[in-house]
């Protein structure tokens, strides 16, 4: 196995940490449940935990090595390895922690192509589309919308030109697994040494997905539920695949609730037609309320600009807008944490200096 054929690049092999340490190999991370990790290099597979060194440096859990991310390893022996460093991510996918906390969950790390999968049964909601390019936004990835279970439905293009309408420069494409149109239109993402990571809720097919693009069943299926359509959740940690075509494949637990991880520029990215219509308002700084000259309300009265889309997008703008001021917040507040220790750390400095 070569470091490309793992997703290995450039920017990789000139992060300073792998300059520095010429001794440890790198490796990826595929698989990881709590603190026990699989890697994969060029010596093989390893189980591999991380060095006390890097636990108590890592500044929260969101530094810490997830699924995707290029790991220093030390090889101990053809079993085990231990975890030294977590190279710079090129971008990595994260959602809110779940309840009312600010905390940031890195799902997966290094992905070239996220495949954003909705099902075109109970599932199919363009608004939960828009939240999901929102969060892919953020990723670094590209997003291509994948519409599942198109055997389900008479005539799958009618959905894709609808989708077609709420994600600007994104590639929509419908797949099955189990029938007619197949998996053709997701294989061109699916080249040697590209990360393709799948999300969506649970019950969508992901794992049916992966399951299809490996030729092999390596991931537990599960029955959608009659009373809601949702699939229970069966992936329970996450996991990276080699495909046979040479495509890196990582399958993340289906979400329930979406948690955004985003920011407003993310949501600009998921809106340009709105942000467009805005830059015509009448007030630069309009709210797109009651103001004279909002070019947004006109284009809403006109029906130019669905409700749906607008009302999507100002939920999201809000929740985006309400992370951004609570993340100031906890940082403002580490930062005086910070400043007050060391006002301590210097205190109990110059009283043993005075003592000495
Ligand atoms: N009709 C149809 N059902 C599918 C397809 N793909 C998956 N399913 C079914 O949807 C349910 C959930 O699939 P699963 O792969 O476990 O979804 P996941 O929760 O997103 O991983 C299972 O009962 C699958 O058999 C498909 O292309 N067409
Ligand atoms: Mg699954
Ligand atoms: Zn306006």
């Amino acid at each position: 196995m070569t470091l490309e054929s793992l997703g290995w690049s450039g920017s990789f092999a000139r992060d300073p940490l792998v300059l520095a340490n010429p001794s440890l190999s790198p490796m990826r991370v595929v698989r990881q449940n709590r603190h026990r990790y699989v890697v994969l290099g060029e010596a093989g597979q390893r189980v591999a935990e991380p060095t006390g060194n890097l636990l108590s440096h890592s500044d929260g859990a969101a530094s810490l090595p997830v699924v995707g991310d290029w790991v220093l390893c030390k090889v101990e022996d053809t079993d085990r390895a231990s975890i030294h460093h977590r190279l710079e991510r090129s971008g990595s996918f994260s959602r809110k922690v779940a309840g009312d906390t600010t905390r940031e969950q890195v799902v997966a790390a290094n992905i070239d192509t996220i495949l954003l999968v909705t099902g075109l049964d109970g599932d199919y909601n363009l608004r939960r589309i828009e939240r999901y390019l929102t969060l892919a936004w953020n990723s670094g990835a590209t997003p291509v919308v994948v519409l599942s279970k198109a055997d389900l439905v008479p005539d799958p293009q009618e959905r894709i030109d609808e989708v077609r309408t709420v994600a600007y420069g994104v590639d929509v494409v419908a797949v099955s697994t189990v029938g007619n149109p197949g998996m053709a239109a997701v294989s061109e993402y699916l080249m040697p040494g590209r990360t393709i990571a799948l999300l969506g809720s649970s019950g969508v097919g992901k794992s049916s997905m992966v399951n299809a693009i490996l030729g092999r069943d390596v991931l537990e299926t599960t029955p959608v539920r009659e009373d809601d359509q949702r699939g229970r959740h069966t992936t329970t940690f996450r996991e990276l695949f080699v495909a046979p075509s040479g495509a890196l494949v990582i399958d993340t637990p289906g979400m329930r609730e979406v948690q955004l991880w985003a920011d407003e520029s993310d949501v600009q990215s998921t809106f340009p037609d709105i942000e467009e219509l805005a830059s015509a308002c009448h007030f630069a700084d309009c709210m797109h309320e009651t103001e004279p000259g909002c070019a947004v309300q006109e284009a809403l009265a006109s029906g130019e600009l669905d409700e749906g889309r607008f009302n999507s997008w100002l939920k999201l703008m809000r929740e985006a807008a309400w992370l951004d001021r609570r993340r100031g917040e906890s940082k403002r507040d580490q930062r005086q944490r910070e400043r007050s220790q060391s006002k301590l750390y210097k205190q109990i400095l110059n009283e043993k200096r005075r003592r000495e």
